[in-house]
């Protein structure tokens, strides 16, 4: 009673969290094998010094335990939730639908439609429930931990900063490019 699925017994990943700070950003994803491509949001955060926690929640196996996180992020202190998925890819959305922290989702390339179904089920939220949905794959997992970022550079000098010279750092990198002769 009140776990008819009996999720909560089953078994979820641990949380990997950055360090021993409260984490800031969470990562999700709807399954292990979205890890590959969500690693990418966990590099760029790391990188950038961002506490966070990576888990797997997943919609359709673990829904009451996608309610519990998604409810309970704000009051643990996340700020922002990036939120993978593939297929028939209900987390970001449903995420989003428990929570008011800003949700970016990541559609995860599938090998059956190469992740249009994964970008099509993320991007079409109705009216009133928004998802910022970011690019197919390994770069929207990196773009939406960039986004994050951004976010929460908002109300962090230090991490504003910390964008300005990665920007910079960019830009003369692709100033620098030579070209081999034709
Ligand atoms: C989705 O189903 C997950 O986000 C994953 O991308 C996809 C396949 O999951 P597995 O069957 O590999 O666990 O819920």
């Amino acid at each position: 009673a009140g776990d008819p699925a009996g999720e909560r017994a089953s078994p979820v990943e641990p949380s990997r969290s950055s360090g021993d700070e409260p984490p800031l950003v969470g990562v999700i994803m709807g399954s292990r094998s979205d890890w590959e491509t969500m690693r990418e949001a966990a590099g760029v955060l790391k990188q950038f010094g961002v506490p966070h926690e990576c888990r797997v929640v997943s919609a359709h196996r673990t829904p009451e335990w996608l309610a519990e996180y998604a409810r309970t992020a704000e009051a643990r202190g996340l700020a922002v939730i990036v939120a993978g998925a593939g297929g028939a890819a209900h987390l970001p959305g449903m995420v989003a639908a428990e929570t008011r922290l800003p949700v970016f989702g990541v559609p995860i390339q599938t090998s059956a439609l190469q992740g249009l179904d994964s970008l099509l089920s993320i991007v079409q939220m109705p009216r009133g429930v928004p998802v910022g949905t970011l690019a197919i794959g390994p770069a929207g997992a990196y773009n939406a931990a960039l986004q994050a970022i951004r976010v929460l550079a908002l109300a962090r000098p230090a991490l504003a900063e910390a964008l300005r010279e990665f920007q910079s750092r960019r830009a003369a990198d692709v100033r620098a490019e030579v070209l081999p002769d034709a």
